[in-house]
């Protein structure tokens, strides 16, 4: 019998890249999906089926915050495995919506750890979730493992961190399966654009084709550990296949500025950054995190994984992408106006 999973926040940059995996191997394959006045769906149309032609791919509404709804819905498809990537994703805009965070973020995971609990009872089932190196915050040391103490800096922070020790304490108190992948950022083609190498490849291919003319930023100082969303997918799906159930730093243990990103997109398309980057302060957080850097030692180690994609590569990559979506907006607005 082929397995089957449940992922919430299937809509999102992680959620397409796993169902794309998890098809691949075979599983059927469970979404949540919130409603909304306009397709949300835009990263996963390419998976989609009919429903009516034996679909292994299937959409289901619901919300991370309607706890009785998700309960249902595990209980009727009972799935061998939940990876629960739903969440308010954006730490800038969790200090805006700091109760909906923690309500989607938070209760949100509890939520979802509750339905996995009562199916528990007659099916082993194994839950994913998704913990942020964003929950080291403030470091308190170089490089962040999964000893190192959290000091959470953000409204997003501090729910993930109320998440992770959630999903400790399930595994704990029922015996469950239940993990936490602590993940560094992670980028793609797909990221949503106002995060900031998304936002930078958007507006680097615009303004090397004249469909741009500035780009502003925020802080430009901080620094993070870049990863490819498609590498790291491979490694949720690893923490669910062990004996017994841990949590795992997956990085790539290499650190850069936004400085040293702008530098890298903007020289692959032969400019210079300075002349179209402004700063606004709209875009400074009330806290910032300076530095994350990660060692992704025990995921080596315990489940075999390593980071397949430098940040040169990933730059190319999303590059690449943006440049023939920008050319193919062009082309549009062109034909709009002839
Ligand atoms: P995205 O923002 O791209 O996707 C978030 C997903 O969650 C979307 O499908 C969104 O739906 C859904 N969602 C948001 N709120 C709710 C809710 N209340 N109920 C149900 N679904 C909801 O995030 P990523 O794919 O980048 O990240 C996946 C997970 O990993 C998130 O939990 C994020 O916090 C975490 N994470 C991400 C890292 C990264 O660098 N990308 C690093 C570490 C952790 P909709 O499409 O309708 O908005
Ligand atoms: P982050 O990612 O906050 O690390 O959270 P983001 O790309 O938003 O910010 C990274 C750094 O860039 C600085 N920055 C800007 N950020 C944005 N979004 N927009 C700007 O204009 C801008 N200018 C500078 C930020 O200040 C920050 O220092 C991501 C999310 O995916 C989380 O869900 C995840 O948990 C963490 O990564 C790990």
């Amino acid at each position: 019998m082929n397995k089957s999973a449940l992922i919430t926040g299937i809509t999102g940059q992680d959620g397409s890249y796993l169902a794309e995996l998890l098809l691949e191997k075979g599983y059927k394959v469970h979404g949540l999906v919130r409603r909304s006045s306009s397709f949300s769906t835009g990263r996963i149309d390419h998976l989609y089926q009919d429903s009516h032609e034996n679909p292994q791919l299937l959409l289901h509404y619901g919300d991370l915050t309607d706890g009785q709804a998700l309960t249902n819905l595990v209980q009727e498809i009972q799935p061998d495995e939940i990876y629960n990537l739903g969440a308010q994703s954006h730490v800038r805009v969790s200090f805006d919506q700091p109760v909906y965070t923690l309500m989607s973020d938070g209760v949100g995971a509890l939520n979802v750890l509750e339905a996995a609990r009562l199916l528990n009872k007659h099916k082993q089932v194994r839950v994913y979730q998704a913990s942020s190196s964003e929950m080291f915050g403030k470091v308190l040391e170089t490089p962040q493992t999964e000893t190192t103490p959290f000091n959470p800096q953000s409204p997003y922070a501090c729910a993930k961190v109320y998440a992770f020790f959630q999903t400790i304490n399930y595994r704990r108190s029922y015996n469950m399966y239940s993990c936490n992948g602590i993940l560094f950022n992670h980028e793609s083609p797909r990221r949503g654009e106002t995060f900031v190498t998304r936002k930078i490849t958007r507006a680097a291919t615009r303004i090397k084709l004249g469909a741009q003319k500035k780009l502003y930023l925020g802080n430009l100082d901080a620094k993070r550990d870049w990863g490819f969303a498609k590498d790291y997918v491979e490694a949720m799906w690893l923490m669910l296949q062990q004996d017994a159930p841990e949590d795992f730093v997956i990085a790539t243990g290499a650190t850069y500025t936004i400085r040293d990103f702008l530098d890298l997109v903007f020289g692959q398309l032969d400019l210079d950054w300075n002349e179209y980057v402004e700063i606004d302060p709209r875009y400074f957080r009330p806290a910032e995190v300076d530095l994350l850097l990660g060692d992704a030692s025990k995921a080596k180690e315990k489940l075999g994984w390593t980071p397949k994609t430098d940040l040169q590569e990933l730059a190319r990559i999303m590059v690449e992408h943006d440049l023939n979506l920008a050319k193919r907006e062009l082309h549009n607005s062109g034909f709009q106006a002839s």
